[in-house]
């Protein structure tokens, strides 16, 4: 009998009849189990989807006309993975969506344990407050609203306005972490630190004399695109393109040098013209918000096209490379890799993966 840990042993009429006898005990033979789960390399259960702005936009309108932002706590309509259905998951370990919020509209104080992201995909005029803090959301902002902090949104402009928010809450729920408060049932929290405090405190490549962290995320909430924009192109200059990722940042805690959460590790890159990346599969889920330019990215040989505000999903271990069309292509994303790599789980492939 060949030994293997990826199939099943031989069922006989006597082995199952044991099986039936022994399930009251609640216990359950292992063999029975080993090669539903022990695969060889990982196997995830979201597959990869590509969700196009331009058709859900019209929906996501609409729901301004069925409920308030206040009524819905956060109007969202939740970026489900297909294969995921019910689950309020974009990936295995991520919850992605879109959040809208109408000219005159608040969305309540609350706090909560998973961390969250806000990728602004369209509009002006809309704020995340932190803590009372109001940072202003601009097309290609990255804004953190990292565990246990107090967070609002409001719209003082005169158009709607859509983010991307990103969340870790599949991981969260499956630890039993999940905790949630409301500001003072449901009331909005009072004003804070004045507007670009933040940024003055943290982000101009200085901190306070002595400055202590406040937990294991940046200090930083608000990283504006127009920044984060102008960074990669003056780096493309250099004409230094990686093979695998083109331009790749990663927004990084300025105070220790890690990712921006310990759960959502956040990236931009720049595809140039016509770049067509070399095959590369890691274990961690990637989820992607295209800001400028078009292509696709083939992911197990199947093509995925994307253009502005599309959201896709790589989920972890299938081989997939990105190909840019003509003009220049920015993406925006974020992942699980912080947390495989803090546990020693992380693994990647590079090149020639064709299965
Ligand atoms: O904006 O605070 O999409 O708490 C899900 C949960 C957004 C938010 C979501 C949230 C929020
Ligand atoms: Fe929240």
């Amino acid at each position: 009998m060949a030994r293997s840990l990826h199939e099943r042993p031989e069922v006989t009429p006597e082995r199952e009849a044991f099986y039936d006898k022994i399930d009251p005990l609640a216990v359950a033979p292992l063999w029975e189990r080993l090669f539903t789960f022990m695969k060889k390399e990982p196997e995830m259960r979201a597959a990869p989807y590509v969700w196009e702005y331009d058709k859900i936009r019209p929906s996501l309108m609409e729901t301004a006309t069925l409920i308030t932002a206040e009524e819905a706590e956060r109007r969202v309509l939740i970026l489900e993975n297909p294969a995921l259905k019910g689950e309020t998951a974009a990936c295995d370990s991520m919850f992605a969506g879109f959040q809208l919020i109408m000219p005159g509209e608040i969305a309540p104080t609350h706090r909560h344990s998973p961390a969250a992201l806000r990728f602004i995909v369209e509009g002006d005029g809309a704020y995340t407050a932190i803590n009372g803090e109001k940072a202003p959301m601009k097309p290609g902002d990255l804004i953190l609203t990292p565990s246990g902090v107090w967070h609002d949104h409001g719209n003082l402009g005169d158009e709607p306005v859509v983010w991307l928010d990103g969340l870790d809450i599949p991981l969260i729920r499956f630890l039993g972490t999940m905790f949630t408060d409301l500001y003072e049932e449901g009331g909005t929290h009072p004003e804070g630190r004045p507007k670009f405090d933040n940024m003055a405190r943290f982000g101009a490549n200085m901190r306070p004399m002595d400055y202590e962290t406040e937990g294991p995320h940046s200090p930083v909430f608000h990283y504006p695109y127009e920044e984060t924009r102008s960074a990669l192109v003056n780096l493309k200059k250099a004409d230094e393109i990686d093979p695998f990722h083109g331009i790749k940042m990663q927004y990084i805690n300025p105070h220790t040098g890690e990712p921006t959460m310990p759960t959502l590790d956040c990236y931009m890159q720049l595809l140039p013209p016509k770049m067509v990346t070399q095959e590369y599969q890691s274990t961690a889920t990637w989820l992607y918000s295209v800001v400028e330019g078009t292509g696709r990215t083939v992911i197990n040989g199947t093509p995925y096209e994307w253009g502005p505000r599309d959201v896709f999903v790589v989920p972890g271990w299938l081989p997939h490379r990105h190909e840019c069309n003509d003009e220049d292509a920015f993406l925006f994303s974020f992942t699980d890799k912080a947390v495989h790599q803090k546990l020693g789980l992380y693994r990647e492939k590079r090149g020639n993966l064709s299965r």
